[in-house]
């Protein structure tokens, strides 16, 4: 486990920095008490090794996970774009975030998206089909915006899973995302305005809108998109969920992220129950639990049904297997994203007695409410029925 050193955090708030929040930068390692990689096992990384991980917490050009430090005496707001991309991550650490770089918003020169759809590979998620424009060209997202500030947030818990008679996957175990990152991308646009970006042209994205965020972030030096099609930061794992702010702030870019760290690895694709994989990096969403819980509406089919297992929401089974998520991913320094027990072990049977008001108090503000109570019921009895078959 890892901790940022005392020292390192007393230097940072002596230092006068007022970005640096008090948890920010507290996150501890998963297992091993130095990232290492897989080709330097057992070695410090003294200077950036061949896989592109940074030197150390200190140099990592602001994709790190350490707390923003005093870039020195100021004397006034900064203009360049070097220095404005400095303020923007210092404020990005500040309000929560764990990994920040900025691309960009030039169009997206790979046509998987638009096979992918072709291919049906959405399933019902209209939404995909509708959206497929602006996210092949995120400059048409928001009108004048030239930039995205991209970061990510982990929600890894120290905690496995309970065993029990139904999983949920992790990402769902506390508060809704989407309202805990919300309110801190606001904050984090900001801090963006008040360096100087219109209004008008900066909006802040999680999940719901026409972004490409896993390639806006892939482009902003944050990781890979790797075989399990998830975006994986070298130390934070891929446990974490990745916001966006577009704005015509000046910013300089980072280098995107050009390294793929799977190698020869396959374990995500073999791991997967349902065979979702077609190929590396191509997933086919309706043979997906992650889907089939969440985004799909009706009753299963019995295969689909069968594909459930014991999931009651979501699945993990992909990033569970990664040797990035067992060995390097960062636990969250994010209190509400603390687990709760309705969410982490919740009764199947309780589920499908649950009536419409007593879900909506018991799962307000939790990712729960995107399937809703006739969601989770059908979830729940298909899970007690695969126990009895
Ligand atoms: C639709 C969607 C889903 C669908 C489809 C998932 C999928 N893989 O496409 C379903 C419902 C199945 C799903 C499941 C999950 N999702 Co989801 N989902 C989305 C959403 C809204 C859109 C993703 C999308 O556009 N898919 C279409 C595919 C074609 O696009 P893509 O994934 O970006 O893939 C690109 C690469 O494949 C690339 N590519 C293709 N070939 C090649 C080749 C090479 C060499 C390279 C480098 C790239 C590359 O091109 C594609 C398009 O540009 C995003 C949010 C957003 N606005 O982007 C969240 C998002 C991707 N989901 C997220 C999460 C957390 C999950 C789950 C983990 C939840 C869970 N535990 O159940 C699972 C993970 C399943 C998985 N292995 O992907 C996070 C991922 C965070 C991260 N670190 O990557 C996101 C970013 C939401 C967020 N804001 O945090 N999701
Ligand atoms: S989330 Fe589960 S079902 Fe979906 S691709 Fe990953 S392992 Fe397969
Ligand atoms: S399990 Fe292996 S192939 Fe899959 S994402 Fe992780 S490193 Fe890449």
């Amino acid at each position: 486990m890892r901790a940022l050193p005392a020292s390192e955090r007393s230097m940072a708030r002596e230092q006068g920095d007022a970005c640096v929040a008090p948890t920010s930068g507290v996150l501890e390692s998963r297992a091993s008490p130095l990232p290492d990689c897989a080709p330097c096992v057992g070695a410090t990384h003294a200077s950036p090794c061949s896989w592109g991980l940074p030197a150390s917490e200190k140099d990592s050009k602001g994709t790190d996970v350490a707390p923003a430090r005093s870039t020195g005496p100021r004397s006034g707001p900064p203009t360049s774009p070097d220095a404005l991309t400095a303020a923007a991550k210092r404020a990005a650490r500040a309000n929560g975030f764990h990994a920040v770089g900025v691309c960009d918003l030039g169009p997206i020169e790979r046509d998987a998206l638009r096979r992918w759809l072709e291919a049906g590979c959405a399933g019902s998620m209209q939404y995909l089909h509708r959206q497929a424009a602006k996210r092949q060209e995120p400059a048409q997202i928001a009108p004048g915006s030239t930039r995205a500030v991209v970061v990510l947030k982990s929600y890894l818990q120290p905690d496995e899973p309970p065993p029990g008679p139904g999983r949920v996957a992790r990402y769902a175990w506390g508060e809704d995302y989407h309202r805990v990152l919300g309110e801190q991308l606001a904050a984090l646009a900001a801090a963006l305005v008040e360096l100087g970006a219109s209004p008008d042209a900066t909006r802040w994205y999680v999940d719901a809108g026409p972004v490409p965020e896993r390639e806006l972030a892939q482009r902003a030096g944050l990781g890979w998109m790797a075989k399990n099609t998830m975006l994986i930061h070298p130390r934070l794992g891929s446990y974490t969920f990745i916001g966006a702010v577009l704005t015509d702030l000046e910013l300089a870019v980072d280098p995107p992220f050009t390294a793929d760290h799977c190698g020869s690895c396959r374990a995500c694709l073999d791991a997967c129950p349902t065979a979702a994989f077609a190929q590396p990096r191509w997933l086919d969403a309706r043979r997906c639990i992650s889907y089939l819980t969440i985004e799909h509406r009706g009753r299963f089919t019995e295969r689909e049904g069968a594909w459930i297992g014991d999931w009651l929401f979501g699945c993990d089974v992909c990033q569970d297997v990664c040797p990035w998520n067992d060995k390097f991913a960062q636990l969250t320094d994010e209190p509400r994203f603390a687990p709760r027990t309705e969410l982490v072990a919740p009764s199947p049977a309780e589920l499908v007695l649950l009536d419409p008001a007593d879900f909506r108090t018991r799962y307000r503000h939790t990712a729960f409410e995107r399937p809703g109570p006739a969601g989770i019921a059908r979830n729940a009895r298909q899970v007690i029925a695969n126990r009895t078959t």
